[in-house]
C-alpha cells in the first residue's frame, strides 16, 4: 500500500491511499486515536488501519489531478552520505586536501550521518527546489529515503532529494552543513510505500532525470544493490545514543552524481524515480 498526504479541495491537509492511479481519501476524524500521516505508518498495523479509514461514497480524483504535500509530519530528516562507490569517487575527486575522509567513512563500520532537515525546511513535491546563491556547482542527490518509526522500526520508503553545492562541500568539509543545509534544499514525497509492499530493495532502480527548456539535460540510474551499507544497518547508527519522538526519515545516500561540468539552474526540472514507490519531481527555483 502507499500512502500520501493531500491538500483536498477546500485547501485542507489530509491523508490518502495511493491506488492503480487514483487518491482514496482517509477520514481523518474517524478514530479518535488518528490524526495525521504518522499515526497511520507507527500502527501496529498501517494497512488495515488505512482501509478502515476509507471515505465511501465519494468519486476518487486521479494521481494526475492531486495537490500532493510531502509526506512529513513532525519527523526530523537526517541523511547518510557516501554510501555509494560513485559517491565516495565523486568526493574524493572535488575535495583533494581531505580525499582520504571520504575512502575511510565509506568502509569504516560507522557510517557517515548529518541532519538535513526540520519538517517546516522540506520542500513539497512539485514546489522548488532551490541552490545556493553563494555556490557554482549544484547537484540533485536521489536519495531512497527511510520512513522510521519513534522504535526505530522502518516502516515505509520514500523518495528524497539532497540538493547539495558541491563546490562548497569540496572547499573544506567542515564546511559540510552548508553545503546541505540551506532553504530548499530537501524535497521528500509524493508517496510512502508500507515496508509489506515494497519491491525486494536490491531490485529497485533509482534514476535522475533533470530536463532544461524542456529538453534532457542528464539522465541516470543506479540500483539500490549497489548501495555498501543495508537500510537497517543505518537506522542502527542513526538509533544510538539517539531519540526520535515524532520518528525520523533517513536518506540513504546518492548512488547518481552527474558529471563535473553539470551544475543545476534555475528553471531546470528535477525527477527523481525509484521503483515500487514513485516519482518525485521538483523545478529549481
Ligand atoms: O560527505 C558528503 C555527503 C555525501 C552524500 O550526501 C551522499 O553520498 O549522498
Ligand atoms: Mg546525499
Amino acid at each position: 500500500m502507499k500512502l500520501a498526504k493531500i491538500l483536498n479541495d477546500v485547501g485542507i491537509e489530509s491523508v490518502a491511499i495511493i491506488d492503480d492511479g487514483f487518491v482514496i481519501p482517509l477520514d481523518m476524524q474517524r478514530d479518535a486515536k488518528v490524526k495525521s500521516l504518522a499515526d497511520i505508518l507507527y500502527s501496529p498495523e498501517p494497512e488495515k488501519l488505512a482501509k478502515s479509514l476509507i471515505v465511501r461514497g465519494v468519486t476518487y480524483s486521479s494521481v494526475g489531478s492531486a495537490h500532493f504535500l510531502a509526506p512529513v509530519d513532525r519527523q526530523e530528516i537526517w541523511a547518510a552520505g557516501v554510501t555509494y562507490k560513485r559517491s565516495k569517487v565523486a568526493r574524493e575527486e572535488e575535495s583533494a586536501g581531505a580525499a582520504q575522509f571520504y575512502d575511510k567513512v565509506y568502509s569504516a563500520p560507522r557510517p557517515e550521518l548529518f541532519f538535513k532537515a526540520t519538517p517546516e525546511r522540506v520542500v513539497h513535491p512539485g514546489a522548488p527546489i532551490r541552490v545556493r546563491a553563494d555556490s557554482k556547482w549544484n547537484v540533485p542527490e536521489p536519495e531512497l529515503t527511510l520512513v522510521i518509526s519513534p522504535d526505530l522500526r522502518i516502516v515505509g520508503y520514500t523518495v528524497g532529494n539532497d540538493v547539495s553545492s558541491r563546490d562548497i562541500e569540496g572547499e573544506n568539509p567542515l564546511y559540510l552543513p552548508q553545503a546541505k543545509v540551506y532553504h530548499g534544499s530537501c524535497a521528500i514525497g509524493p508517496f510512502i510505500t508500507l515496508s509489506g509492499a515494497i519491491p525486494k530493495l536490491t531490485d529497485c532502480e533509482i534514476r535522475l532525470v533533470i530536463k532544461r527548456n524542456k529538453q534532457v539535460a542528464f539522465d541516470g540510474s543506479t540500483s539500490v544493490a549497489q548501495m555498501n551499507r543495508t537500510p537497517e544497518e543505518l537506522v542502527e547508527w542513526l538509533g544510538k545514543d539517539n531519540r526520535f519522538p515524532h520518528g525520523a526519515m533517513l536518506m540513504t545516500g546518492t548512488g547518481i552524481v552527474p558529471p563535473d561540468v553539470f551544475s543545476l539552474s534555475s528553471g531546470d526540472v528535477v525527477e527523481i524515480s525509484i521503483t515500487g514507490i514513485g516519482t518525485l519531481t521538483n523545478p529549481v527555483g
